[in-house]
């Protein structure tokens, strides 16, 4: 058994993704955030957690200037430039790890770009801004398509699906085309059915269960749980005591063939991810998993 591998796409270099599952760590310059609002607000503070999370095992590092927890409101985009640029400029200076920017503004996307960023996480899969779509193509950078219904205002109202994998799945292949059309190949696009994006406790554990159906799409698939308000229901606890159950949907994930997760715990996730694909993938497929350490005789 091993996962599908996906090759994607990034300013001219090519990443195959199968292997292992990439991990996005979370950096959020933010002061709103719903786990780590106001934290890393400071660019010193937000430079040294991105660093950070590198040391930690992610593959990526996604700076974010604006929350997009249910009823947020946008962030002007000045002010979202002032957070992010900096942030982005100064990590690109210390680290050869890829960078994403977490926006919807086309304005901040290419400020992003110029600084060093290689991938543009768009949670409105380029519907929210006009210039967004021709921002990417000419970039060459890749580009993540989020499925949300309505808008982070809106979008918790009483969200309502027929068969919610089906809408998703026909949402993203549409997004993937209008990507196309607009001069973003396929091969530079990552797909995500957007956990908590209008979406009810019901609706993300279906489809965390039923994600892989989503493999059908092509290509690299990216799942956000970490830390979310679903696991806080199941576990009754605020966000910053949710590790436990962010590592059961990791593992879950990568279980089902997740390429990408983007996460708040960046080292305990690897730590738990690493452990389940060794147990899934190496030994299955004859490669050695004698990774011990001299003296480990257990
Ligand atoms: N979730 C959040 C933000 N961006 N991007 C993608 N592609 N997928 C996700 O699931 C996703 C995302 C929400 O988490 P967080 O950044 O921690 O919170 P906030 O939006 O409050 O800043």
């Amino acid at each position: 058994m091993n996962r599908e591998t996906r090759t994607l796409e990034i300013r001219g270099r090519r990443f195959d993704l199968g292997p292992r599952a990439w991990l996005m760590g979370v950096l959020n310059v933010t002061p709103d955030s719903f786990s780590d609002g106001g934290l890393y607000a400071d660019p010193g503070r937000a430079v040294d957690r991105g660093l950070a999370l590198v040391a930690e095992g992610a593959d990526v590092v996604d700076v974010g200037g604006e929350s997009t927890r249910p009823g947020s409101l946008p962030v002007p985009e000045a002010e979202e430039l002032r957070r992010v640029v900096p942030v982005v400029q100064a990590l690109r200076r210390q680290t050869p790890a890829l960078l994403s920017v977490d926006t919807t503004k086309a304005a901040v996307a290419r400020a992003a770009l110029d600084a060093g960023a290689d991938i543009v996480n768009d949670t409105s899969a380029l519907r929210f801004d006009p210039a967004m779509a021709g921002v990417v193509a000419r970039s060459g950078a890749a580009v993540v398509l989020m499925h949300m219904k309505g808008t982070p205002l809106t979008m918790q109202d009483a969200p309502a699906y027929d068969d919610i994998t089906g809408e998703i799945a026909a949402f993203l292949d549409d997004r993937i085309r209008v990507a196309e059309a607009a001069g973003i190949p396929r091969g530079r696009v990552i797909v995500d059915p957007g956990i908590g994006f209008g979406k009810s406790f019901e609706h993300n554990l279906e489809l965390l269960r039923r994600q892989a159906v989503f493999h059908a799409l092509g290509r690299p698939l990216l799942v956000g749980f970490s830390r979310k308000a679903f696991l806080g229901r199941i576990l009754d606890r605020p966000p910053d005591e949710r590790l436990e159950g962010t590592i059961a949907a990791a593992v879950l994930s990568v279980e089902r063939g997740a390429h990408i997760l983007r996460v708040h715990d960046v080292g305990p996730v690897a730590r738990a991810v690493r452990a389940a694909e060794a147990i899934l993938f190496v030994a299955a497929d004859g490669a050695s998993a004698d990774e011990g350490r001299a003296g480990d005789v257990r």
